[in-house]
């Protein structure tokens, strides 16, 4: 059946259930000597770069694949449409590495078909604390599907994962393989219903029109929490703080310091926003939530051509409630000119998602651990973890 995926460390089907299987590490290390010094082959035509994601053209390149060539829903109307800015704070993490971001070229024309990349991070899984790559972004030009050329990428991006001595990823993906560690659903919060039903995003509900449709998701000019404000380059110890005690609760989590916060979550115009609650008696920072940008192009419509999503992403809330925050945070998407704002139903998620009118997508979200074997399938509420 998964004539890849059976040679490699992951959980196996045939496993799934057998408790005597211990939690932890599936292979362990091999001695860095013994890690293959040259790439894995490729079919004659095409060779390997390393994508220096510093050079604007290069970045271009990548842009240009994936703007035509990455995922798409099930239906092929939309398909995910990261912007360049997106993806030079996505690939360049405090300590990732360049030879982790791999291209493949045609070699007589140069031109960019294949990518994949790593990135480093510290991931707790209970109360152990691994460094993993976390591999995203990987694509293959339309015309050269199904040649098996995926495998080879993925060996690939693994041989300089543990040239780097590191042993374990974390990835997720919207189709099954061998074997999730947990199944999510993405859900959706309409902000502008009218353009989403024109672009087939959305449809009527039973018994609803247009005008009561607009009216049934509007939302105030204003955000309501007391102290609610943007995070700031001061916030970063606080916020760690903050999200380090928050996310101890879940099974899987990243493990922030302080430059990670400072990467991942300080605000990035039109990347990534940041909000917190800061306390106006005390000046505490009690609550935290955040969404990043991440548009799709809208494959054949006469009149729109990208559909504006805003992603959640790290939440935390100490004192004003849940729900009143991610109302906040849908408040401030709406006046950003989003026109949806999706949410996997992660972490504490479940808790607001049907009150604030989200309603649940036709896709899911498999998560999965390299090197890594669970006793157990996890609750989406166990994880505390959100890959971009
Ligand atoms: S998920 C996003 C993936 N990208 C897309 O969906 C974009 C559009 N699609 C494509 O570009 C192609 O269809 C891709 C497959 C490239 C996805 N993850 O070459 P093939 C297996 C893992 O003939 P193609 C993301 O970026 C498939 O089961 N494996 O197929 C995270 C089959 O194996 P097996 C996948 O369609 C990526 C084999 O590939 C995926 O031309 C995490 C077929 O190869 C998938 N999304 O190309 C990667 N899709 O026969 C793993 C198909 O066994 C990282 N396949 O069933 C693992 C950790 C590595 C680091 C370890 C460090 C220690
Ligand atoms: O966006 C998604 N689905 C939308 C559009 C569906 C279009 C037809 N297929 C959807 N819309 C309904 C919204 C509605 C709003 C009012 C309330 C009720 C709901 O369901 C889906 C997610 O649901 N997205 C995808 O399918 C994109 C791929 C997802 C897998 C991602 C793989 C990630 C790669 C890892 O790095």
């Amino acid at each position: 059946r998964h004539k890849f995926w059976e040679t490699q460390p992951v959980g196996q089907f045939k496993d799934l259930g057998d408790t005597s299987l211990p939690e932890g590490s599936i292979e362990p290390p091999t001695p860095l000597s013994e890690v293959k010094q040259e790439p894995y082959n490729l079919p004659n035509l095409y060779e390997w770069i390393t994508c220096d994601m510093e050079s604007a053209e290069m970045c271009t390149e990548v842009y240009n694949l994936l703007t035509n060539h990455y995922v798409e829903d099930d239906e092929n109307m939309f398909r995910f449409n990261y912007s360049k800015e997106f993806l030079h704070w996505a690939l360049r993490p405090p300590g990732y590495y360049r030879s982790w971001h791999i291209g493949v070229r045609v070699k007589n024309s140069k031109k960019l078909v294949a990518f994949i990349t790593g990135v480093p991070a510290k991931i707790r899984v209970r109360d152990t604390v691994v460094t993993m790559a976390e591999i995203n972004f990987l694509c293959v030009h339309k015309k050269l599907r199904s040649k098996r050329l995926a495998p080879v990428m993925i060996k690939e991006v693994t041989r300089r994962v543990h040239l780097e001595n590191i042993w374990h990823a974390a990835y997720t993906a919207g189709v099954v393989l061998p074997t999730p560690i947990s199944t999510c659903q993405y859900w959706h919060r309409s902000l502008n219903p009218k353009k989403l039903m024109d672009v087939g995003f959305s449809r009527l509900g039973a018994r609803m029109t247009m005008s009561r449709t607009i009216k049934l998701y509007k939302l105030p000019d204003s955000t309501v929490t007391p102290g609610f404000r943007k995070m700031e380059p001061h916030d970063v110890p606080a916020v760690t703080r903050l999200l380090r005690n928050y996310l101890k609760q879940f099974v899987v989590a990243p493990d922030f310091d302080e430059n990670d916060v400072e990467h991942w979550l300080l605000p990035k115009e039109n990347v990534v926003d940041s909000y917190l609650v800061e306390s106006p008696e005390t000046h505490e920072i009690t609550d935290f939530c955040s969404f990043y940008t991440l548009p799709s192009s809208i494959l054949g419509n006469q009149n729109y051509s990208t559909l504006k999503a805003a992603y959640s992403y790290y939440n935390v809330s100490t004192k004003a409630p849940l729900l009143q925050l991610m109302n906040d945070a849908l408040i401030v998407a709406k006046l950003k000119d989003f026109d949806v704002f999706n949410a996997l139903d992660v972490m504490q998620n479940e808790t607001f998602l049907k009150e604030l009118k989200f309603g649940p997508g036709d896709g899911k979200l498999h998560y999965y651990l390299y090197n890594y074997r669970l006793k157990h399938v996890l609750r989406a509420s166990e994880l505390g973890l959100v890959l971009l």
